[in-house]
């Protein structure tokens, strides 16, 4: 039986058709099958990302364990580590690597690749104590700023001249009250009238002491800078909340106040330096019961370096049970050394430079102030600094697997109690990066996702 034209040309026309539904769902299933897997490969890369965010997060955790417990089996504790007793660059935790940001003790502020190492709280200026002259003379404070920053602080509701009190912050819509108490953070200084991000944090957006392209770039892109090529910070650079130190030796057995019994003095001495240089203190101090500082107590007793260091931890100018807000002379810069009582720019640029002269030794006695500084301004300054270090700022960023994931934590821990304690921890991975060009190129050279097409 012969099919006529007609039925030859539908049965044609109704394979075309199934062949085209056939080709349309084989269409449908690879498009399906592209998107399932560009779907688990974009899971999959976020996962990946995620853990390795997750690598670099606990990485960045787990500096502080590292610093803790180097700090805490410390032979000489209250002494600042030096760079060579600890590892600050590139170190591997797992498949994560890690760097501690520092600050360069010789200040460079044209510098574009952060310095690694911690930080020493006592370095800084501490809120709490200093006084509105010496808040004064940081870069980029003013006088108005300085005087309510006291205000903030002191119990009373009486605003100092050009200060603020709660009269203050009671106007406009988001009234609040002057704390009239301890400030516990720095940052918390936002909230103190006068204070704007500029006079905060400065150029340096990210916070890492360094000049970052974008901190260079005048209004190109945030932050605001005046693009000189330095790098010019922010008060929060110089400042602290966390600075104290116990008023005991370093083996935590008390010590003699120079200002009261003498008879124990006089043991001490002699017990340290024999009884001839015992009596030659004693006779050349006199009956001076005023000392402000061990440093004046030094320059007043005729006492040699060597000998004033073997007594030095032992001595102190008051019954206080804690020193809070001293400034370590052995690891300040000059910006915070220029604010202190009797000093300039042209007396800290002096005292650096004696002080790069020294030996850690020496640097672990304030005896050396005396001979970088005349004796008027040496007595001046020596009630503000110390030698010893109790609170550090571990700044640890990290990058987890294959250069992927970022993480940025800073952690403040006080070693001034019987255990070491963690008494500040803030996430800054959303700063941005922070490790500067050279890591950037390092880092991104190891990642895996790169490579592929
Ligand atoms: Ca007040
Ligand atoms: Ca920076
Ligand atoms: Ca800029
Ligand atoms: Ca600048």
């Amino acid at each position: 039986m012969s099919r006529n034209p007609s039925q030859l040309a539908r049965a044609r026309s109704d394979r075309a058709s199934v062949l085209i539904i056939v080709l349309w769902v084989s269409l449908t299933l690879v498009t399906l099958t592209l998107l399932f897997g560009q779907s688990v490969m974009l899971s999959y890369r976020a996962c990946d990302n995620a853990l390795a965010r997750e690598q670099a997060l606990q990485a960045a955790d787990g500096a502080v364990r590292y610093v803790t417990n180097l700090l805490a089996n410390a032979d000489e504790p209250g002494v600042f580590p030096s760079t060579d007793q600890y590892e600050a660059e590139d170190l591997p935790v797992g498949e994560a690597r890690l760097w501690l940001i520092g600050r360069d003790p010789e200040e460079t502020l044209n510098e574009t690749t952060p310095y690694f190492g911690l930080v020493d709280e006592a370095s800084k200026l501490n809120l709490n104590t200093a006084t509105a002259e010496m808040l004064e003379k940081l870069p980029g404070m003013t006088p108005e700023l300085a005087a309510a920053i006291v205000d903030w602080r002191d119990e009373d509701d009486e605003p100092s001249p050009d200060g603020a009190e709660s009269q203050a912050y009671e106007l406009g819509d988001n009234a609040y009250t002057c704390k009239n108490g301890p400030f516990e953070s720095v940052e918390e200084l936002a909230l103190v009238q006068g204070c704007t991000w500029e006079i905060l944090y400065g150029e340096d957006a990210n916070r890492n002491g360094v000049l970052d392209p974008n901190e260079n770039d005048g209004d190109a892109s945030w932050p605001p800078d005046d693009r000189d090529g330095v790098l010019d910070p922010g008060i929060i650079e110089y400042l602290t909340v966390w600075s104290r130190e116990p008023n005991t030796q370093s083996d935590g057995s008390p010590r003699i106040n120079v200002n009261g019994n003498r008879s124990q003095l006089v043991q001490l001495l002699t017990e340290k330096l024999g009884e001839s240089k015992a009596n030659q203190a004693v006779q050349q101090i006199g009956n001076n019961t005023q000392f402000r500082s061990a440093l004046e107590f030094f320059i007043r007793s005729g006492l040699d370096p060597e000998d004033f260091a073997q007594i030095e931890d032992a001595i102190t100018v008051t019954n206080a049970s804690q020193l809070e807000g001293l400034v370590n002379v052995a690891t300040a810069s000059e910006t915070v050394l220029a604010c202190l009582p009797g000093m300039d720019e042209a007396k800290a640029s002096q005292l650096v430079a004696h002080r790069s002269s020294l030996s850690e030794d020496q640097l672990n006695s304030v005896a050396w102030v005396a001979e970088a500084l005349d004796a008027q301004d040496a007595v001046a300054i020596g009630p503000w600094i110390t030698a010893r270090s109790y609170q550090i700022s571990v700044d640890a960023a990290a990058v987890g697997r294959n250069g992927r994931g970022y993480a940025r934590v800073l952690t403040v821990v006080d070693l001034s109690g019987e255990t070491p304690e963690i008494v500040y921890r803030k996430d800054l991975s959303a700063l941005g990066w922070a490790l500067g060009q050279a890591v950037l190129d390092q880092t991104a050279g190891s990642t895996a996702f790169a490579a592929a097409p």
